[in-house]
C-alpha cells in the first residue's frame, strides 16, 4: 500500500478497513484461517471489533461490548491505555528493533529487574519470549537442561497434568491434557507423563473460592515417581489455576504439598502463570497468593496488558545459577528467540508495570473477590447450571451439554451475549469462562451477570 493511500478514510486506512468488514461477505474473509475458531461458521455471521476503551470494546456496527474476558485473560489494566500507547509509539519512533543475541538495549534489562522485583523472593532472573506458549517451551528446556549442567542428565521426563492447558507448542500439547489439542498431531513429545486432573464436580459443585475436597489427588505424584523413578523426572508443570479447560481450581492445600513432593524427590516446580500472573487472582502472582514458591515461572499476556506480543520465564536463583558455571565465553544456554526483549513490547511492558503498580491493580481482585463471588453465584438455579467456580477475578459457570452437542449450549449463551446483549464472555465446551480486566467496577459487575443471565435464560 502507498503511503500516500494510508491516510484517515482513504481506501487504505484502518477506517476503511473497518467499514469494510462490517459489510463482509463470507468469501472476502477466506484468506484469514484463523485460530481456534469454527471458521466456516464464524464467517457466516462475524463477530467483528473495531476499537476498545477501558472496560468496553467497539463492534464494527458501533455497539459498546462489556469485556467480560480482558480481550482473552491479557488485558488486565483495561483497554486504550494512554501511557502503553505513549510507551510504545516513543519507542517505535525511537527504535524499532535491536538484537540481543550478542548485543542488547536497557529495556530488557529494566523489564526484567521489574520483574524480579514483584515476583518471588528467590526469583530473580528473567528469561524473555513472545507468547505463552514459547515460554512454555522454554521454561521445560530449562528445566532439562538445568538437571544436566548439574550432572543429572536422566532427568528428562515431564509431567503435566490431565485437562492442562500450556500453549500449543510441541511441548505445551505435551505435556497439556486437552485431547482435542494434542490427538490430531501424533506422537507428541516422548517422556512425558501426567497427574489426574482436580475438577470434581460430584464433590464440589457450586464451592465458593477453593474446593474443599480432592487433596489427596497431589499424591497421584507419588505414583509416577514409583512408575518412572525421581531419577527419570525433570519437573513437573501446573497452571495454580486451569483456566482454558474451563477453570478448574487446585483444592485447598494442593499445591503446598506439590512443592513438598517435588522437594522430597528433587523435581523442579513450574507454575504456568500465563493467565494467574499479573494480578488475576490477587497479588502479583498466584504463587504469592496461594504462599507456594515455583521453580520456574512462565509469564505473557497480562505482562504488557496484551498490547504488543510478549512472554517471559521467570527463574529462581537455583535454577539460574546452576548454568552459570564454566569458561566465561561459553554461552550457558543455547535458546532464544529474534524477539526475546523486543524494544517495543519491553516499553509496553514497564508501562503496562507502572499502571499496575501505580493503581494498585494487584490489590483488586482482593477487595472485589467477595463482591465478584456473592454476584456469580447468584446465577445458581437458572436453567442448566450445573457448577459455578471462582477465585479472585476469574469465575466459571458449568451448563449440563446438550445430549450429542459438547459445548453447543455454552456456545449459544456466547453469541447471544455479544449480539443481544453486548457483553463479551468466553466459553469453553460448557464452561462460560470470565476474567475481566481489574479496572472493573461493582456497577460492571452487576451489569455482567444480568446480561450473562439474560442470555442464559433465554437459551434452552
Ligand atoms: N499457558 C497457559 C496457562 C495459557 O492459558 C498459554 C500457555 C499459551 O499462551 P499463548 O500466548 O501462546 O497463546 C495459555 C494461553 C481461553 C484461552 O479461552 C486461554 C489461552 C489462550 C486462548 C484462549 O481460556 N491461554
Amino acid at each position: 500500500m502507498a503511503a500516500s493511500s494510508a491516510s484517515e478514510g482513504s481506501p487504505g486506512s484502518f477506517a476503511a478497513h473497518y467499514s469494510a468488514a462490517a459489510t463482509a461477505q463470507p468469501e472476502q474473509m477466506d484468506a484469514f484461517w484463523m485460530p481456534f475458531t469454527a471458521n466456516r461458521q464464524f464467517k457466516h455471521r462475524p463477530r467483528l471489533l473495531a476499537s476498545a476503551k477501558g472496560m468496553y470494546y467497539r463492534s464494527v456496527d458501533g455497539r459498546d461490548i462489556l469485556d467480560g474476558t480482558g480481550g482473552l485473560w491479557c488485558c488486565n489494566a483495561g483497554h486504550g491505555r494512554q501511557r502503553i500507547i505513549d510507551a510504545v509509539s516513543q519507542q517505535i519512533a525511537t527504535m524499532d528493533f535491536a538484537p540481543t543475541f550478542q548485543m542488547a538495549h536497557p529495556l530488557p534489562f529494566k523489564v526484567a529487574e521489574r520483574l524480579a522485583d514483584i515476583a518471588p523472593d528467590s526469583i530473580n532472573h528473567v528469561f524473555f519470549t513472545n507468547s505463552g506458549s514459547e515460554s512454555v517451551d522454554t521454561a521445560l528446556k530449562i528445566a532439562i537442561a538445568y538437571h544436566r549442567a548439574r550432572g543429572d542428565a536422566a532427568r528428562t521426563r515431564l509431567i503435566g497434568r490431565e485437562k492442562g492447558y500450556h500453549g500449543v507448542g510441541f511441548g505445551g500439547i505435551s505435556v497439556g491434557g486437552l485431547p482435542n489439542n494434542r490427538k490430531f498431531f501424533g506422537a507428541l513429545l516422548p517422556g512425558v507423563d501426567h497427574l489426574r486432573h482436580t475438577l470434581d464436580i460430584p464433590r464440589n459443585a457450586f464451592s465458593r473460592g477453593l474446593p474443599a475436597h480432592g487433596l489427596e489427588l497431589v499424591e497421584d505424584l507419588e505414583r509416577l515417581v514409583l512408575l518412572h523413578d525421581a531419577s527419570t523426572i525433570a519437573a513437573v508443570i501446573v497452571e495454580p489455576i486451569a483456566g482454558s479447560a474451563g477453570v478448574i481450581l487446585p483444592p485447598d492445600g494442593y499445591l503446598k504439598r506439590l512443592r513438598e513432593i517435588c522437594d522430597k524427590h528433587g523435581i523442579l516446580l513450574i507454575f504456568d502463570e500465563v493467565i494467574t500472573g499479573f494480578g488475576r487472582i490477587g497479588n502479583a502472582f498466584a504463587a504469592q497468593r496461594f504462599g507456594v514458591t515455583p521453580d520456574l515461572m512462565t509469564v505473557a499476556k497480562g505482562l504488557s496488558n496484551g498490547s504488543i506480543p510478549m512472554g517471559a520465564v521467570l527463574a529462581s536463583d537455583k535454577v539460574h545459577d546452576a548454568f552459570m558455571h564454566g569458561p566465561e565465553g561459553v554461552i550457558e544456554l543455547f535458546h532464544g528467540y529474534t524477539y526475546s526483549g523486543h524494544p517495543v513490547a519491553c516499553a509496553a511492558a514497564l508501562a503496562t508495570l507502572d499502571i499496575y503498580q501505580e493503581e494498585k491493580l494487584f490489590d483488586r481482585a482482593i477487595e472485589l473477590g467477595q463482591y465478584w463471588e456473592d454476584a456469580i453465584h447468584a446465577l445458581k438455579g437458572l436453567p442448566n447450571v450445573i457448577d459455578i467456580r471462582n477465585f479472585g477475578l476469574i469465575g466459571a459457570i458449568e451448563l449440563s451439554s446438550r445430549p450429542g452437542a459438547v459445548g453447543a449450549r455454552a456456545y449459544e449463551v456466547f453469541t447471544r451475549c455479544f449480539h443481544d446483549k453486548d457483553v463479551l464472555i468466553r466459553t469453553t465446551g460448557d464452561v462460560i469462562a470470565l476474567s475481566p480486566p481489574l479496572i472493573i467496577e461493582k456497577s460492571h459487575i452487576d451489569q455482567l451477570f444480568e446480561r450473562i443471565a439474560e442470555a442464559m435464560r433465554e437459551t434452552a
